[in-house]
């Protein structure tokens, strides 16, 4: 972690705390409950008090969160039909399920902080809430889907291990589950990808040109450096983020190059190195200006990934609709 953001952290906590004494000092008991059980490194639950900007913040992330594992639907969803064989398309399959299960599973640790699940659609749908960069990029051949198991659901294991550990509890207990399953989508990547490198000459050179293209994307999900991140302060002083943006990062780079090496494939980066003063591996940081841009809707597949949304959830409108009809139906009864 930089100086710059341990400093911030530090002021952050320093906030905390003085803001728990003046709540003491005003006998507002709930400002005070709540520092101490951040303090305490306790569950903070949905009845709880909570600072307004702890609950603003945690709807922005889980809500995030949530819309990148159903748009993240879209990209897997693309090769089910030209899966190689009916045993990967049957695993693809799965896999694309749980994506949704995950969404599901967020949307509802949102909604105890208040939001409705409507609500939360529409700003994804209305483009007022973002999802994951890594979503924007296309998958143009078979081992695209390898590569996103390996470095994507990679990244993701990376950074959501610890959110099992965030303070407000029904996220962290998402998390859970979410991480048990990412594990396996991980390793089903990491096979396809095995298989190929050590397959034909072509399918190793497909193998090696996926890594290629997703090597820097993956890098970039982790989010901007830690000397750009807004949120990083704030959030790891209330024990939502425990770990910074680069920490991260650099964290997956460490646990990528063995795995390369084991694949025999080559990660694209000529000044990938070991470090042994710093005991991590030097590398090259990904485009933080591309991934601004891409955030913002600039990216390859933007437009195609929020178009495929809405027109799916126009599709289902009669589903919600039913479904509406027939809990109207049932509470008559
Ligand atoms: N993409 O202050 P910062 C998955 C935004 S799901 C888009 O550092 P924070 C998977 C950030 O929101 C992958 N936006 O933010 C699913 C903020 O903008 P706003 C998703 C990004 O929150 C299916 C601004 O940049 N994982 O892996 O402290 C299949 C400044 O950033 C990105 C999660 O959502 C990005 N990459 O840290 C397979 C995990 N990076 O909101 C796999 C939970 C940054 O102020 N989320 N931004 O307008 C997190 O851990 C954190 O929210 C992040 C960002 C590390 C992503």
């Amino acid at each position: 972690m930089g100086e710059g953001l341990l400093d911030e952290v530090a002021q952050a906590e320093a906030e905390m705390i003085a803001a728990a004494a003046t709540a003491v000092e005003r006998h507002d008991d709930s400002q005070a409950y709540f520092d101490a059980v951040i303090a305490a490194d306790q569950k903070v639950e949905p009845r709880d008090w909570m600072p307004d900007d702890y609950r603003k913040g945690l709807i922005r992330q889980i809500a995030q969160h949530a819309h990148s594992e159903i748009i993240g639907m879209q990209p897997e969803g693309n090769w089910i039909t030209r899966a190689p064989s009916l045993k990967r398309k049957a695993i693809l399959m799965a896999k694309v399920q749980d994506e949704a299960g995950h969404g599901l599973y967020l949307y509802a640790a949102a909604e105890t902080l208040g939001v409705t699940r409507e609500e939360l659609v529409d700003a994804l749908i209305s483009g007022r809430q973002k999802y994951s960069s890594i979503f924007n990029y296309p998958t143009l051949s078979w081992a695209d889907v390898g590569a996103i198991g390996w470095l994507v659901d990679g990244a993701a294991i990376v950074n959501q291990v610890p959110l099992c550990r965030c303070s407000y509890g029904p996220y962290a207990r998402a998390m859970i589950r979410i991480c048990k399953e990412e594990s396996f989508h991980q390793r089903q990547g990491y096979e396809i990808l095995h298989t190929l490198s050590h397959g034909t000459e072509a399918q190793h050179r497909m193998a090696q040109e996926s890594v290629d293209r997703w090597w820097y994307p993956s890098l970039a999900m982790f989010g901007p450096p830690d000397t750009e991140s807004t949120h990083s302060a704030a959030s790891m002083a209330w024990k939502i983020k425990r770990h910074s943006n680069d920490e991260l990062r650099q964290r997956f780079v460490d646990m990528c190059v063995p795995q390369a090496e084991v694949l025999g494939l080559t990660l694209p980066d000529p000044d990938l190195r070991w470090n042994a003063e710093r005991g991590q591996h030097d590398f090259t940081q990904p485009d933080f200006g591309e991934l601004m841009r891409v955030v913002k809707g600039d990216g390859p597949c933007n437009a195609q990934r929020m178009d495929h949304r809405r027109r799916a959830h126009a599709d289902g409108a009669w589903v919600r609709d039913a479904a509406a009809a027939y809990a109207a139906k049932r509470e008559k009864q």
